[in-house]
């Protein structure tokens, strides 16, 4: 075969969503007619930070080709971990089923690749560990004949490093796979790239959620925000307080996360290289945990005389420190990870200031009429006894803007306001020193026509007024999707592959903007997406190779 026509099947195969471009290989012969709508980089999303791609392709064939250890690889055969990826990678190469691939005689003398070697090479794999805020997901692939070596300094960075592998296999128009020689050398830009999904406005089931955390990472996304309770449902079945979720949840046995659902949820993540951080938002956003905690939340008052309806969480009574202590004791068992979210927005102050015993601690106090005052006085309550449990918190805005005294690693989560407002927040908060992670420019479940994952990509977390010490202290960022109208039905195509565009802020290089080979590429990934089974909505309108099988 020719070098010429090598490539054009190359390309061919690699053919974007928008349109085959070339319907015959004559079509190529003269380049100068070519419009060429392929990215460089085939359907590689995110991209990685240094990728060299030869014209040279090998085959792979079902029958021959395996995932191995390295000979020298700190992780042995007892690394469930990574067994369990080289399946799954195994499989979304060629199919659950061992086709044979019947070569024909034309393509025989084509290079072979029989072998990717995953090599971890620190003495420490953490196999057994849970990702956190500090690991290493580094990699480094190398794509030649006859074999494939994956080096990683962790298990993290050979999860990274085997999606990316599958990436670049493609099928040439035999339909035999293929891969290019390749040099990868990758990490991410950001440590913390996470997706909030929202279980009390709608129960999600386990299977919708275990779906979503195999697609991000895909997408090498490894942060699930579990913003598992809020005023509408409290689907967590505690231990400690199991009439929360019998009382709170939409319904006690079907609507409920059970303690064998949040391990399987965790293990499911661990496996896949995501952490898991819950969030349990107070004082506001509570009114669920009012059903099955008597005395919690604050009765609201109307006159001199309870109306019957509750607000945010009593702050000035014992019990609800004991409460909390007993309550986020829990908590600290149950999820692994070094930090909490603990919320602390939208503090509604209506029910406090109505509430006479509420009047009387605040003038004892000496708040005056400043109620910001008394929930920085609940909040920093609560971030002792958290801080008691040994665990780190994350924190929206608003307990920063209030005042509130923070550990110094505290992760201030910034959610709100216009482009500008957002990026003024960054600055201060960074001015003071504190970590920060920011969502305003990704909050997925407003919705509007065309095509909003170009806004979403174009966000820059550093993009502020700020030293580089400041720029430094962005730990990354999580796209939001709130649950008030998404539930199982329509979560999956709402957030793919618009949180896709996000996750490559989040891990490509700063320079990584040229929208028009995101646009190329990202095509190509929704396909893939859509091709391994999630219902990944388009881009634009456009077709995916796979329709044709
Ligand atoms: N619930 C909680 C919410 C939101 C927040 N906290 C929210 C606010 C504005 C929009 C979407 C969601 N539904 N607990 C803010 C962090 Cl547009």
């Amino acid at each position: 075969m020719s070098n010429t026509l090598k490539l054009t099947v190359l390309l061919l195969a690699l053919s974007s969503c928008r349109g085959l471009q070339f319907n015959h290989i004559d079509d190529y012969e003269d380049e100068s007619e070519l419009v060429f709508q392929e990215s460089e980089y085939g359907s590689l999303w995110p991209l990685p930070q240094k990728v060299q791609i030869s014209e040279v392709s090998f085959k792979l064939m079902s029958a021959s080709f395996q995932i191995v250890d390295a000979k020298e690889s700190s992780a042995g055969p007892s690394c469930s971990l990574l067994k369990d990826a080289y399946r799954r990678y195994f499989e979304y190469m060629f199919g659950s089923t061992k086709r044979q691939q019947h070569t024909k005689s034309r393509r025989t003398g084509l290079s072979e690749l029989i072998e990717l070697q995953v090599w971890i090479t620190s003495p420490d794999s953490e196999c057994d560990g849970y990702p956190s805020v500090t690991s290493d997901e580094s990699y480094e692939l190398s794509v030649d004949q006859p074999i494939a070596v994956l080096k990683a300094p962790k298990v993290w960075g050979a999860l990274r490093g085997l999606e990316t592998f599958s990436q670049l296999v493609y099928e040439d128009e035999y339909g035999a796979k293929s891969i290019n020689g390749t040099q990868i050398s990758d990490f991410p830009r950001f440590a913390h790239r996470g997706i909030l999904l929202d279980t009390s406005r709608h129960y999600l089931p386990i299977k919708v959620i275990l779906a979503n955390l195999e697609t991000m990472a895909w997408n090498k996304i490894n942060v699930f925000h579990w913003h598992i309770v809020d005023d509408q449902s409290f689907p967590y079945l505690s231990r400690t307080f199991p009439q929360l979720s019998q009382k709170g949840a939409y319904h006690p046995y079907t609507h409920v996360y059970t303690p064998a659902d949040v391990k399987m949820v965790i293990e499911f993540a661990r496996l896949r290289g995501i952490r898991v951080i819950p969030e349990f938002d107070t004082p506001g956003h509570t009114q669920s945990w009012g059903k099955g905690q008597k005395d919690l939340l604050t009765p609201c008052y109307s006159g001199s005389k309870p109306s019957g309806s509750f607000g945010p969480v009593n702050p000035i009574l014992n019990t609800t420190y004991d409460f909390m202590g007993a309550f986020f004791k829990e908590i600290s068992t149950v999820f692994p990870d070094a930090y909490i979210h603990l919320g602390g927005d939208e503090v509604d102050f209506t029910c406090w200031k109505s509430n006479p015993d509420i009047q009387d601690f605040m003038d004892q106090e000496g708040f005056g009429q400043d109620f910001t005052k008394l929930e920085s006085f609940y909040i920093q309550k609560l971030l002792n006894i958290v801080t008691s449990t040994k665990k780190g918190y994350m924190i929206w805005q608003e307990v920063f803007d209030n005042g509130v005294k923070l550990k110094p690693d505290t992760i201030i989560h910034v959610w709100k306001g216009n482009q500008q407002q957002y990026k003024n927040e960054m600055a201060i908060v960074t001015s003071v020193g504190y970590q920060t992670l920011l969502s305003t420019p990704w909050y997925l479940n407003r919705i509007s026509y065309g095509q909003d994952w170009q806004g979403h990509y174009k966000a820059d977390p550093q993009d502020f007024n700020g030293t580089e010490a400041q720029k430094k202290l962005v730990v990354g960022g999580e796209a939001c999707l709130w649950g008030e109208y998404v539930d199982g039905t329509n979560l999956t195509p709402r957030l793919w592959p618009r949180a896709s565009a996000v996750a490559e802020r989040l891990w490509s290089a700063k320079d990584v903007t040229d929208i028009n080979d995101a646009f190329n590429r990202l095509s190509l990934h929704r396909c893939r997406m859509v091709e391994r089974g999630i219902p990944a909505e388009p881009l634009f309108s456009s077709y995916c190779p796979h329709e044709y099988k």
